[in-house]
Order: structure tokens, then C-alpha cells, then sequence
């Protein structure tokens, strides 16, 4: 080894298994959900759903995720949106809701070994019988759970790897126990746990003093660790996730943000995985943390996608390594900033990642990152212990075509530049996979119309309404007479047991944020006899954890006779009001037109309101909704902007 001593001086890192291996790898992850946030992927053209598809799960093509986790719909808004439960009611189940299936099957469809993880974030409100609360009845909580696991596997053959608690929310050790022995009971012992989707701490400590508890839990995810752990999570002797992470604007210095995290959440957490909160930027982007994802199809209209940074830095680690390589002892930080982390299969294959992002170019959202400077580098690394016969190390720098043997002497030196990410591996299979452009970007269509007249659905969604208070579901009216076979219904009944405030209303917006003078019309159903009320909208400002302050112009008509008009989603200002005529379990087309500061209501073809805009946004989605947790049905939407 005399050659190497001699070439490593100065700057020089040892790559070596002599005194052991670091911990196990398990992967880099995506996110879908909290929520909402895959809402338009799913209405895409081929080939272009297809080809975004690619671009995150195809190995040796794209992002090549070793990791998909999923929200389990819970009825409630989640972030950019609400998810279908499976269970909306007791008596209820149903494992064809929503896109989380589907977008699992294409997952395992392009990588067959990847991980599938299922948090819930919400649930039903039957879950807490009442209660904003999911731990009263433990075991309900763990049944509903588990079903969602055995309907994956049961309806759509997709077998479920971990599990969480709660999201960024208590938890409770009997219920972890509880689902532990739920999950064992129905077979599902491979089903591993991880708690609890937080803070390093309160879940360490329980887990120190709890044996029961500890033999429950098999990782501990924590969620925007900043790369750092704290001492007591190293001794639970657990595998540490970072099990959320990123949620920064996914421009290069979101992808700085990520090539940081995912060497330094292993150099200085210990985190053998890091999962990116979210997968793809697939929601409105005037919803809350637009474009926080690893790519952006946020416009199935036109069919325009963007593979952003965070995709190849991804890449970088994902088409070089396989969970269960491990990683070396020998990681670290570089003299003058940055930092390298290496792993190998103990078959001879080795890959290193080096990243050399400066505090600027790799701020995340969360948490403040301290100043600290990279400069340009000379370094080397010098292979040791078993690597020592690694005679095929090839380089690769963001571009793969670059691949060349470097090392000579049992060592290879590397000039390193700032805001750069280097791959040394001996894998050879590397690609950077590449379709033709999609078509360009362009606004949601001024003119857009949806009968619901869809006998056979792919989603129980219609496309591209965006929940984010209940959920509206294709329906069939198996006994109508008339034209109304077909529609849409919203359909649930009961404020569900909430991530954030959820309005007391539901509604689902669509369209053009920017959209300003705009017609709204829908036929619209009230099941409900006593305090039924259904509204269109247009200039919705809000959605998300602030839905329940979203403004715009309301046209409602209530079961009771009367109609409102308001400028916001509670019902609280009151533009004009008066006597409708209307009633449930009847058909009413309610059409609302707004132009500048004018505005005018119909009802069934007749003006019945105009002139009543106040203080109002000036621009914003369209929607439509409810005035409480009821049943109700929507037909022939159609918005006209100008
Ligand atoms: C996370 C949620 O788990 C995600 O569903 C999504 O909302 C994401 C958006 O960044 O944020 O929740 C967090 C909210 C606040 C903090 C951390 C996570 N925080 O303030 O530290």
C-alpha cells in the first residue's frame, strides 16, 4: 500500500472496510400524499403519464426511487388537498378510491423490489365515533389500518412493507402495540412499524423504557431531522429514517437542499433512508408548497412536465446503490466543505457519492441551516481493506457519458468543483434516460365542460377538481329517470378526525387560479331535506390548511327555500339573500357570472340575484361544494373565463 500512502497526502479519505461496515442502506423515497399532492398525474395523456412515471420509478432511467410512500386516504385535507378513505363509513370498504393504488401498481410495474410505505394522515370521522381523536378505540383505529394493507394486497396484489402511526401527531404506545399485534394476527408479520413520523423525541425515550413498545417499532422516522439525530435514537440500535424530508421549491437549489440531505442525513444522522415529501409537484400551484416535489406535472391539460434537478440528484445515489447494500464506516465530511458517503453490496462493488453544495445553493425550507463555506478542492481517496482490488472504479459527474477508469495505484484523485454532485461507482448500468420534450406549458382551458357521464372510471375522481374539503366521486343514479345518471357526488357526512382545519363547508376547486371574469354553471342535487345547501364558486383564493378562509364570490341555495350569496366559503358575509324556491331531492341549475365588480346569479335559467359584489378577490378558482358534511350530487359543470 506504500504507492497510496504516498499519493495520500494532503487531502485524502480512506475508503476502507478493515474495521467493519456502517450501517444498512434503505433507500431513497418519494412521497404521494399529505396530501393530494399526485391529484393531477393521474389525468395526463399517454405518453406522457407514462413517461413521467419513468422519470421517477424506471431503474436506471430517472430518479430510479428505491422508495414509494403513500398517504392512506383519510377524508380530510391533507396539505394541497383531501384523499378518499377506504372506509368512508363503518360499513363501508372500498380499495378503488383515489390514485394511491395505481400510482403503487406503476411503481412496482417499473421497479418490482421497490419499498411501499402507507401513513395515514386523517381518518374517518366514525374512527374516534365522534371525536377528533383516533386512540379511544385503539382497536378500531388498528383494524381500519391493517384493512387498507390487506386490500392493497388482496385487490390490487401489492404487498405493503412498513406502516406508520399518525402523522406529525401523537402517538400512543397501546395503539403501536395494538397494530402490532393486529398486523401479526392477520398474518402480516413481515409489515414492519415506524414511529412516529415526527420529532426524534417523544418516540425515542418511550421506546428506551417500553420493551414491549421497542419490539413493536422497527424504525424510527424523523421528519426534517436537519441531517442530525440525537444520542438516545442511536441507542434504540433502530434503523433512523429521515421518513419525511426536502418540501423546497424543487429549482436548483432544491436540488442543492436534496443532495445535501441525502449524504449528510447518513454522515451525520445516521439515516440509512430519506424520503422526499413529495414525490411529484402534481397539484395546483397556487395550493400551499407549490412545486415542492422531485419533478413538476402540474398540467394534464396541455401535458407539459419538467424533469427538475432533484430527479438526476436523486440519480446520483438511487442507480448506483440497491437497499441492503451497506454503507462504509469511512464517511465523512471533505476538508473544505462538503461531504462523501460510500457503500457497497460486499460483492465487490463499491459507490461513492460526494456532494459539495454551498450553504446558498442547498438551503432547504426547514430546518435554518447555519452558514458554513465549500471551496474547490483537491481530494483523494484511497481504497483500502477489501477495495483495494477494485481496479474498475469509473467517475461519473452529473453527466454519464463521461464514464472513465480513474483509479490507478489503488487510489484516485479528483478535482472538485462547488455545487457539484460526483458518483465514483463500479456499477456500470448507469443511464441518464431522456424522452422528447413534452408539449409546452399552457393554461387551463377557458372553456371546460365535465358531464360525469363515465361508465366505467379509471379514478373515482373526476378530472382535475381538486378536494379540499370532503370528497366528490363519480356516482351512478341507478334509478333516475331522466339525464342524471351519471354524476358527481360528494360524499362524506361527517368531519373526519382532521391533520388541519378542514372547513366546516366541502368544496372542490378547478381551473385557473388566475382566472378573474369567469361564468360558472352546474346542476346541483341536495340529498339532504334539513340543512341541505350547495353552492358554485368563483375566485376561490384558498385551499389547503387555510381553506377554512377562503374567499371568492358563493352562489348557494339552500334546502329551506332560499339562496345566499356570499364572498366566503364560512357563509359569513353576506352579499345578498333571499327566496329561492329550492328544495332536496330535485334538480336546480345554479349559474354564477362574474365580470369585474358585476356579478349575477341564475337559477334554473332565470336571473335571481345581480350586482351583489362587495370586497371580493380578484381572481381565483373556480368550485363547487357544500354547506356542511352531506350528501349532494353535481352535474354538467361548465366555466367559461374570459
Ligand atoms: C409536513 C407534512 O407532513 C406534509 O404533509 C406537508 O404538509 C409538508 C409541507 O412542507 O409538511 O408537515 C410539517 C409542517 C411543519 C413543520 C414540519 C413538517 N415544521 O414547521 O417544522
Amino acid at each position: 500500500f506504500s504507492l497510496c500512502l504516498l499519493t495520500c497526502s494532503a487531502q485524502s479519505y480512506a475508503v476502507d472496510d478493515q474495521a467493519g461496515l456502517g450501517r444498512t442502506f434503505d433507500g431513497v423515497g418519494g412521497l404521494s400524499g399529505g396530501g393530494a399532492t399526485s391529484r393531477l398525474l393521474v389525468n395526463y395523456a399517454e405518453p406522457y403519464r407514462s413517461q413521467i412515471l419513468d422519470y421517477l420509478f424506471k431503474p436506471n432511467f430517472g430518479a430510479s426511487l428505491q422508495i414509494l410512500k403513500v398517504e392512506i386516504g383519510g377524508d380530510a385535507q391533507t396539505t394541497d388537498g383531501t384523499e378518499p378513505s377506504h372506509m368512508h363509513y363503518e360499513n363501508d370498504e372500498n380499495y378503488f378510491r383515489g390514485y394511491e393504488w395505481w400510482l403503487m401498481r406503476e411503481a412496482k410495474k417499473r421497479n418490482p423490489n421497490i419499498t411501499l410505505i402507507g401513513l395515514p394522515w386523517a381518518f374517518p370521522g366514525w374512527i374516534g365515533r365522534g371525536k377528533n381523536w383516533p386512540y379511544d378505540y385503539p382497536d378500531i383505529t388498528a383494524s381500519y389500518v391493517v384493512s387498507w394493507i390487506i386490500g392493497a394486497k388482496q385487490y390490487h396484489n401489492l404487498e405493503i412493507d412498513y406502516v406508520g402511526i399518525w402523522n406529525e401527531r401523537s402517538f400512543n404506545s397501546k395503539y403501536i402495540k395494538l397494530l402490532r399485534y393486529t398486523l401479526d394476527k392477520n398474518g402480516l408479520e413481515r409489515v414492519k412499524i415506524i414511529a412516529s413520523d415526527n420529532l426524534w423525541e417523544p418516540i425515542t425515550l418511550f421506546v428506551l423504557q417500553d420493551r414491549e413498545l421497542s419490539e413493536a417499532v422497527d424504525v424510527l422516522g424523523a421528519h426534517y431531522p436537519g441531517t442530525t439525530t440525537v444520542p438516545e435514537a442511536l441507542k434504540t440500535g433502530k434503523q433512523l429514517w429521515s421518513s419525511e424530508d426536502y418540501s423546497t421549491f424543487n429549482d436548483d437549489v432544491g436540488g442543492g437542499c436534496w443532495a445535501r440531505i441525502l449524504n449528510q442525513n447518513y454522515v451525520n444522522g445516521q439515516m440509512t433512508a430519506t424520503i422526499s415529501w413529495n414525490l411529484v409537484a402534481s397539484y395546483y400551484q397556487d395550493l400551499p408548497f407549490g412545486r415542492d416535489g422531485l419533478m413538476t406535472a402540474q398540467e394534464p391539460w396541455s401535458g407539459n412536465y419538467v424533469v427538475e434537478s432533484p430527479i438526476w440528484i436523486t440519480a446520483h445515489t438511487t442507480q448506483f446503490t440497491q437497499p441492503g447494500w451497506k454503507y462504509l464506516q469511512t464517511v465523512g465530511h471533505l476538508a473544505h466543505g462538503g461531504s462523501y458517503v460510500a457503500l457497497t453490496n460486499q460483492r465487490g462493488n463499491l459507490t461513492i457519492v460526494i456532494e459539495t453544495m454551498t450553504h446558498d445553493h442547498s438551503v432547504c425550507i426547514r430546518p435554518p441551516l447555519l452558514p458554513y463555506t465549500v471551496t474547490a478542492q483537491r481530494a483523494t481517496f484511497c481504497l483500502k481493506g477489501s477495495f483495494v482490488s477494485t481496479a474498475e472504479v469509473k467517475l461519473m459527474i452529473t453527466d454519464p457519458q463521461s464514464l472513465q477508469s480513474i483509479v490507478s495505484n489503488g487510489s484516485f484523485t479528483l478535482d472538485l468543483d462547488v455545487d457539484e454532485v460526483y458518483t465514483v461507482t463500479t456499477i456500470t448500468t448507469g443511464l441518464k434516460g431522456n424522452y422528447p420534450e413534452p408539449p409546452p406549458s399552457s393554461p387551463f382551458p377557458k372553456i371546460y365542460k365535465d358531464d360525469f357521464k363515465v361508465q366505467h372510471p379509471d379514478f373515482s375522481e373526476a378530472p382535475d377538481f381538486a378536494d379540499q374539503t370532503g370528497v366528490f366521486e363519480y356516482f351512478i343514479n341507478e334509478t333516475d329517470p331522466g339525464p342524471h345518471v351519471y354524476t358527481l357526488r360528494q360524499v362524506v357526512t361527517q368531519r373526519p378526525i382532521t391533520w388541519v382545519a378542514d372547513a366546516d363547508q366541502t368544496i372542490s376547486v378547478i381551473g385557473d387560479y388566475k382566472w378573474c371574469n369567469v361564468t360558472v354553471s352546474c346542476d346541483l342535487y341536495m340529498e339532504e331535506e334539513n340543512g341541505g345547501g350547495v353552492f358554485v364558486a368563483a375566485r376561490v383564493d384558498k385551499g389547503g390548511g387555510s381553506v377554512r378562509s377562503a374567499r371568492g364570490i358563493f352562489f348557494w341555495v339552500f334546502a329551506d327555500g332560499t339562496y345566499k350569496v356570499t364572498s366566503d366559503l364560512s357563509g359569513q358575509s353576506v352579499l345578498a339573500e333571499g327566496q329561492s324556491g329550492t328544495r332536496a331531492n330535485i334538480w336546480n341549475t345554479l349559474t354564477l357570472s362574474v365580470k369585474g365588480d358585476n356579478a349575477f346569479g341564475e337559477l334554473n335559467g332565470h336571473v335571481l340575484w345581480k350586482n351583489a359584489v362587495g370586497l371580493v378577490p380578484k381572481n381565483g378558482w373556480a368550485a363547487i361544494g357544500t354547506s356542511s358534511f352531506q350528501l349532494a350530487q353535481f352535474d354538467n359543470f361548465a366555466v367559461q373565463a374570459e
